[in-house]
């Protein structure tokens, strides 16, 4: 299969795995494109297709943006580079923003594994999904999830600010507000390779509570 019509997204803060990740990427989606926005250390990476930008600004979301306004591709897909996805997962997304999505998200929470998530990351990741589905009637599957791909037309059309974490947030809000088509594909979730960077993440869990009801009312 030809992936000449994706472009994938990589935000790496100085990630000792990315550089295997972007080679498994393009082993796994011949022929497609893959942009990484890095932090720090400019990353060392011999894959085709491989264009590697500063970050400009600062977070997650800013980093993933500017790695979506350089694409140009009809479907773009976003994966992280810490080695907790699994880049042939990948596959699945694009498949169904080929098939028509315009939001496609990898679910992690179809099964529980302890080892890559802790019940209690499970329990909030799970709890935010529902809060998603009882404000704007839609099964997202997984709204954290950092796997996913969208089609071209609805990156092109949409305004997306959130800088940091929330941007995935952003995203699920402003699909559903206007209208555009969600769907979901299980996939797996790994340990973390490398160093975690933050580690509140019951406070983070509450921020992205209240932008999940922002976003149903406003943006
Ligand atoms: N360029 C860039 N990348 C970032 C930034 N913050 C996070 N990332 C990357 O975004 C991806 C997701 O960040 P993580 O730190 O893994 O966030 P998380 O998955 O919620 O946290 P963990 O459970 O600790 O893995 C990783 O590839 C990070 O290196 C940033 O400010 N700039
Ligand atoms: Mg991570």
């Amino acid at each position: 299969m030809d992936y000449s019509d994706t472009t994938i997204v990589i935000p790496t803060n100085d990630e000792p795995a990315v550089a295997g990740i972007a080679r498994k990427i393009a082993g796994s989606l011949p022929s497609c494109r893959i942009i990484v926005v890095y932090l720090g250390k400019k990353p060392a990476i011999r894959a085709p297709n491989v264009t590697i930008l500063r970050q400009r600004g600062r977070g997650y979301g800013s980093a993933i943006r500017q790695g979506f306004a350089a694409a140009k591709t009809p479907v773009v897909g976003m994966l992280d580079a810490d080695g907790t996805y699994d880049p042939k997962d990948l596959r699945k997304v694009v498949q169904l923003v080929r098939d028509g999505a315009d939001l496609a998200v990898g679910s992690r929470l179809s099964s529980i594994n302890s080892k890559s998530m802790p019940f209690r990351i499970w329990l909030g990741n799970a709890l935010l999904t529902l809060a998603y589905a009882v404000l704007y009637f839609r099964n997202i599957g997984d709204s954290q999830s950092g796997l996913r791909a969208m089609s071209g037309r609805m990156l092109r059309s949409v305004k997306f600010v959130e800088d940091g974490m929330s941007l995935p947030t952003e995203m699920n809000g402003k699909a559903a507000r206007r209208g555009f088509r969600i769907a979901v594909a299980p996939i797996s979730y790994y340990p973390r390779i490398g160093e975690p960077r933050f580690s509140n993440k019951l406070t983070y869990g509450f921020k992205l509570l209240s932008k999940t009801i922002e976003f149903r009312f406003s943006g």
